[in-house]
């Protein structure tokens, strides 16, 4: 997983409507939409969440430590999306007590190795890779007018690529996935997911879900010219030249939807 630096994230909230506005003209989906399909929760249940739950967000010191306005990026995020929220004083554990002092139903956080979101009072654990890919799914499904009984090929078979292999067929598409670590397609394979062996064949699939942590790679002469591009991957692998011949066709972010799924799942 890469881990986000302040220089990447300091501007997200003030870039929160554009987002927005920019996935529902892709996706032709609000991102409430979009969160709810890809959480698989009611917009009932969402809006009355959002009434009734507080929501707090815990600075955490561990191992490399805090990133300058990450806390404050996806408690921008949750008010996005209607929510009371507030990011702790104390961090940590203290950070922790503190949520449940102020009355916090939901609380995020994150590591080094996990971000999470809880949601003590219904035992449910969120986990930011799961959420993210499954966020992305849908938004390729909105953007590509349904995936039902189509190929996708998802880049990268590991925590984030097995879970958009899983939420793929879960919407009816049938998920392949690629990886430059033959281990990991061996994994992949021996699960019953259909796999592919080189570069060479990316370009057979015009939709793609892309999770790798690799920045930078994919070429024009990789990539079906009709691609529709999710990535949930940080940085994205588009080459700037790839990125000209996709524009348009993109769906990437460093947080927003990865939050905002996480955020319904754990209501
Ligand atoms: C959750 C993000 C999405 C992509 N990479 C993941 C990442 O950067 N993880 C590290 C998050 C550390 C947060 C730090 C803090 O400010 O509380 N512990």
């Amino acid at each position: 997983m890469t881990r986000l630096t302040t220089e990447w994230i300091k501007n997200m909230k003030n870039e929160l409507p554009e987002w927005g506005r920019g996935l529902e003209e892709m996706t032709h989906m609000s991102p409430l939409n979009l969160a709810a399909v890809g959480g698989d929760v009611s917009r009932g249940r969402i809006n009355s969440a959002s009434w009734r739950i507080k929501v707090a967000v815990v600075p955490v010191t561990q191992g490399e430590g805090i990133i300058d306005t990450f806390c404050e990026q996806v408690a921008a995020i949750v008010a996005y999306m209607g929510f009371e929220v507030f990011v702790t004083e104390q961090t940590d554990v203290w950070g922790i007590y503190e949520a449940t002092q102020k009355g916090a139903g939901i609380i995020f956080l994150a590591d080094d190795m996990y971000f999470l979101a809880l949601n003590m009072s219904k035992n449910v654990v969120v986990e930011n890779s799961d959420a993210t890919a499954r966020g992305f799914v849908a938004a390729l499904e909105g953007a590509a007018g349904g995936l039902r009984d189509r190929a996708v090929l998802v880049l990268g078979g590991g925590r984030v690529g097995k879970a958009a292999l899983s939420f793929l067929r879960c919407r009816g598409a049938e998920g392949v996935v690629f990886d430059t670590d033959p281990e990991v397609l061996k994994d992949r394979a021996a699960e019953g997911w259909r796999t592919i062996k080189t570069k060479e064949e990316i370009k057979e699939f015009d939709l793609i879900v892309d999770c790798t942590p690799e920045g930078n790679w994919l070429t024009p002469d990789m990539l079906h010219p009709d691609t529709l591009f999710a990535s949930p991957g940080v940085p994205l692998s588009l080459t700037p030249e790839a990125e000209k011949m996709l524009e348009g066709r993109i769906i990437h972010d460093l947080l927003q939807l990865g939050v905002i799924t996480m955020l319904v799942m754990a209501c």
